[in-house]
């Protein structure tokens, strides 16, 4: 028989298991004048701020974020990059998909549950505004006791890039007949800080740019990470770049990865990494040199040719003056060609022991080959001859109220025609592509493998890196190849070793990357290319499953076809 006060602490127990903790947020979107690089200019700001407050929450929490638009002749929506919206999907914060933008001057609940411990961020996902300056950190921890990484500490790393020509203009010119393209960012930024046209490692003789004068208190100045000797730091990392791949180091210091885009991985070191837009990483490091000394942090452009020069801070050994330059010059980045490295690199990180593994097979495979195109004038990016163009009324709102004349109702294909298409070449002539804005369909709880294949541009024998990323899941990657998937490759995605789960994962120069979910979140979700103008240029596809099973509430569906609808009904 169980007693009276047995029964009692069971209760209890039950009870502050089931109060889950919630944080309410209230924001405000506007713009102000700032300097992140030592050049002032317009700046995205929520309350005042550059970069965003960052969220700190515990997995399990809700956050709610009341958003007010408070931009003069603009709309704006946020997406919580890397949080699944699990039975939430009108919070994903994506225009034209989950919701409206909303107005100047009207506000919009965020509400949702951050399920899973881990590194997210936040930002923009209307236009160009993440290239804006509209971005956060947004750090999950494990509940008190549970996390099961050893540290002493947590650093937040938010990487950026920085024109200083305005969205609204880089917007006009790559929508512009003939397409003007944006260039190279004109400084990379470390928590929102960099330095244009002068260099904090200018004395160091490899440095064409001369010093910064730099005192300390200035909006450009260095954000330097503090650190006691002999600790083990967990150093969160988001990248919410626009365009550039960058590879990451600490001067003396390995990195060892342990969590990529909230998941643990299998842990492994190394001395750099690479990290796409859209990625996001914890690795552990040990202060274990010199404590006299400073070192520097690096991050420098990858996979393209860079016109940018690296983003450098100090790691401050404290009590060492965090004004005290390091013995030796920054540490030098791999080559930006070098794509074996990057490869290499990215074949390390395996799921850990233990972990889930995928369905064995799946229900449907779709092919996407990535394209450059012209469409009568106009540059594009297309996946499989479509180019994506978002309709006014949001899919979401559109699927569920059957408005069929929202959007396209056919379609698009999942696979690309013609079969022998030569990924080597640019677009042949004949090759017909067109603007378009239908959805896939998957099945409620179905497994999907997607096939990314990369292709050449327009530009003879040039073919980019897209990191490729996924809202409402995660995927397991399970293989990265060279040239065209053929047939023959397909035994490879059933026996993908310890594939890692991710929301973002890369595609190399004329190679392809294999993916596989479950679509178990009903929900119209958004998959694209992170780099800003190439999704704004239409790369990326639009998918759906469950919609009929979800009761959408209408707020932030007053535009389009859902406005007149919810009017009429
Ligand atoms: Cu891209």
């Amino acid at each position: 028989m169980v007693s009276a006060s047995a029964w009692l602490i069971l209760i209890l127990v039950w009870m502050s298991n089931s109060v889950r903790a919630e944080q309410n947020l209230r924001w405000e979107v506007g713009y102000m004048r700032w300097s992140p690089d030592g050049v002032e200019d317009v700046i995205m700001t929520i309350n005042g701020h550059y970069p965003g407050p960052t969220i700190r929450a515990v997995a399990g929490e809700t956050i709610q974020v009341h958003l007010t638009n408070g931009l003069p002749t603009e709309g704006v929506v946020i997406h919580w990059h890397g949080i699944r919206q699990i039975g939430t999907p009108w919070s994903d914060g994506t225009a034209s998909i989950s919701q409206c933008a909303i107005n100047p001057g009207e506000s919009f609940v965020y509400k949702f549950t951050v399920d899973r411990a881990g590194t997210y961020f936040y930002h923009g996902h209307f236009g160009m505004q993440r290239s804006a300056g509209l971005y956060g950190m947004l750090i999950v921890n494990s509940p008190q006791g549970q996390e099961t990484l050893q540290y002493d500490a947590e650093l937040d790393l938010l990487l950026s890039d920085w024109w200083h020509s305005s969205t609204r203009d880089q917007e006009v010119d790559l929508s512009s007949n003939p397409m003007i393209w944006i260039g190279e960012p004109q400084t990379l930024l470390m928590n929102g800080r960099g330095q244009f046209n002068c260099s904090l490692a200018a004395n160091y003789g490899n440095s064409s740019l001369g010093p910064c004068n730099i005192k300390g208190g200035e909006q450009y100045a260095p954000y330097i990470f503090h650190v006691q000797p002999n600790n083990t730091y967990r150093l969160r990392i988001a990248s919410s770049t626009s365009l550039s791949s960058l590879n990451l180091a600490i001067g003396n210091h390995n990195l060892t990865v342990v969590e990529a885009d909230g998941n643990y991985v299998d842990p492994f070191t190394v001395p750099n990494m690479d990290i796409y837009s859209g990625e996001c990483y914890s690795v552990l490091f040990t202060t274990n040199q010199d404590a006299t000394q400073n070192y520097w942090i690096s991050a420098a452009v990858r996979g393209r040719k860079p016109a940018t020069p690296p983003a450098l801070t100090l790691l401050n050994y404290q009590p060492t003056s965090a004004s005290q330059l390091p013995l030796s010059p920054p540490p030098v980045a791999p080559a930006w060609d070098d794509y074996d490295y990057s490869k290499a690199f990215s074949n390390k990180i395996h799921a850990p022991t233990g972990s889930t593994p995928p369905p064995p097979s799946a229900d449907r495979r779709i092919v996407l080959l990535n394209t450059q195109n012209n469409v009568d004038g106009f540059t594009k990016w297309a996946i499989n001859s479509i180019s994506l163009s978002l309709p006014t009324t949001p899919y979401l709102g559109a699927i569920k109220y059957n408005l069929t004349d929202a959007f396209n109702q056919t379609s698009p294909p999942d696979h690309y025609s013609p079969a022998d298409y030569d990924i080597t070449q640019p677009p042949p002539a004949g090759q017909v592509t067109t603007v378009g804005n239908g959805i896939y369909t998957f099945d409620i709880n179905s497994t999907v493998d997607v096939i990314l294949q990369n292709a050449n541009t327009l530009t003879p024998n040039d073919s980019e890196i897209h990191p490729w990323h996924m809202h409402g899941h995660y995927f397991w990657v399970l293989a990265y190849g060279e040239g065209k998937f053929t047939d023959a490759d397909a035994a490879v995605l059933s026996n993908s070793t310890a594939p890692p789960l991710r929301n973002t994962a890369v595609i190399f120069p004329n190679g392809w990357t294999a993916l596989r979910f479950v679509a178990d979140n009903p929900g119209a979700w958004v998959f694209h290319c992170h780099i800003e103008p190439h999704l704004y240029m239409g790369m990326g596809i639009v998918f759906a499953e469950g919609v009929d099973l979800l009761d959408v509430p209408t707020d932030g569906l007053a535009c389009g076809l859902t406005a007149k609808y919810l009017m009429n009904n």
